[in-house]
């Protein structure tokens, strides 16, 4: 096995970051327009014309966090201060959950940290009848759509009132009447089902539409591909979403073909519009969805957007990021936190304060802890046993053959 040098040498590129360990962290080589510099088509614009899109990046809140440009979202303040509470819960509960894993009570978890807009503003800009197919970094929108918290936990601890009865991974939560797809631990397999979902709902006649969400890094694997293509080929009513939060584990997104072009330039070759927008930035998030959703509604098909983000913590409770990339490399993302951002703009429009924001984060962490609690009191990893015949139920709504033969080999 040749060494990644001698690869090198041959003429074949391996992509690398450009910074590592002990490196100063350097953003200079992004190119981040002025908020408010690209324009909005009309959302019934002909594909032809949206080409440069995937180029820019469409971003509405500038630095002092007024809102410029065309990219306004339809969404009143009250229902900004809702995604604002909301992303402030999804912090309470990552912190409470994160200590929860290093004190045992639960084997694993992942934190959301730097792309809470991500999952809170779709929930609320998307129907009720929408279904999002999620990647694990989207509790918010199960939070903003008011799931109960002790059954998140019930399930990170896997106890008795487990509503997925143990049959999955912690924060592989599952939730259809919340519009929450089931997410699953082999990344890239849900989103096409998302397309699925979307072309039986327009076969039907009906105008509800998917999310379907996948990480820069698995648009790798083919599933991303097949996606692509059969919501292009079938106009179905999807919004495409590449989370580009720059590094998959320990992998960055030059790995995935960053270095060449934009994930929303993919989009191009499906013939289908692309979006590329600061997924840091509340406001053109909101704008982008209801841009994608109205066309979807209208029959015009799919679209694919790049939310363009930074992951500000580890990947998950497993990981250590310190051995990949700059430890300071999170503080200068040229974007910003989205918390900060959207508080500064609701400041700006006297619909908030720092007296409501302390008081909303110590709600916030009340809220969590008293679910927490709750949850523990139900029992916490290892402490509740399954009966063995319940791992056999729940699995299909009939048992199928595989289920009968493991029955009858554990001889229950
Ligand atoms: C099919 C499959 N391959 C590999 C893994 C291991 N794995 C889990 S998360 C992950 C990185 C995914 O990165 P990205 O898609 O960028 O999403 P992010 O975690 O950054 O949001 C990998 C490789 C997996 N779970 N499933």
């Amino acid at each position: 096995m040749p060494s990644i040098k001698s690869r090198q040498n041959t003429g074949l590129h391996i992509p690398d970051p450009i910074c590592r360990p002990g490196d100063e962290p350097d953003f200079s080589g992004l190119i981040i327009p002025e908020a408010g510099s690209v324009p909005r088509p009309n959302f019934d614009a002909e594909e032809q014309t949206l080409r440069s899109l995937p180029y820019g990046l469409i971003r509405t809140l500038d630095d002092k966090g007024e809102a410029k440009g065309d990219w306004q979202p339809n969404a009143s303040l009250e229902s900004l201060i809702i995604a604002l509470k909301t992303m402030l819960l999804n912090r309470a509960f990552d912190a409470a959950m994160f200590a929860a894993q290093r004190q045992g009570k639960t084997s694993f978890f992942m934190k959301t940290s730097g792309e809470e807009a991500l999952g809170a503003v779709p929930s609320l800009a998307l129907r009720k009848d929408d279904m999002c197919f999620p990647t694990y970094r989207m509790v918010g929108w199960l939070l903003a759509r008011g799931y109960p918290i002790i059954d998140l936990i019930n399930q990170i601890y896997n106890n008795a009132e487990d509503p997925l009865k143990g049959r999955q991974l912690p924060i592989l939560y599952s939730a259809r009447e919340y519009g929450f797809y089931s997410l699953s631990g082999n990344v890239g397999s849900r989103i096409g089902h998302g397309v699925g979902w979307a072309m039986a709902k327009a076969y039907r006649g009906l105008d509800s539409l998917a999310m379907a969400v996948i990480g820069e890094g698995t648009t790798a694997e083919g599933d991303y591909h097949e996606a692509l293509t059969f919501a292009s080929v079938y106009k179905a009513p999807v919004i495409l979403c590449v989370t580009n939060n720059q590094w998959a584990i320990s992998t960055f997104s030059g790995i995935a073909g960053a270095e060449e072009t934009t994930f929303a330039a993919q989009a191009l070759g499906y013939g289908i519009p692309g979006l590329r927008v600061d997924g840091n930035d509340t406001l053109a998030v909101w704008s982008v969805l209801e841009w994608a959703a109205k066309r979807a509604r209208a029959g015009l098909g799919a679209t694919l957007i790049e939310f363009f983000t930074y992951r500000a913590e580890g990947h998950s409770t497993s990981d250590d990021p310190t051995k990949y990339r700059p430890k300071d490399e999170p503080t200068i993302w040229p974007l910003g936190d989205p918390v900060n951002r959207l508080k500064q703009y609701l400041t700006n429009q006297s619909a908030w304060d720092e007296k409501r924001h302390q008081e909303a984060i110590s709600q916030a962490k009340l809220k969590v802890k008293k679910a927490a609690k709750a949850a523990e009191d139900i029992g916490i990893l290892g402490t509740s046993k399954s009966d063995i015949e319940e791992m056999f139920k729940h699995v299909f709504e009939e048992p199928d053959w595989r289920i009968k033969e493991q029955v009858k080999e554990v001889g229950i």
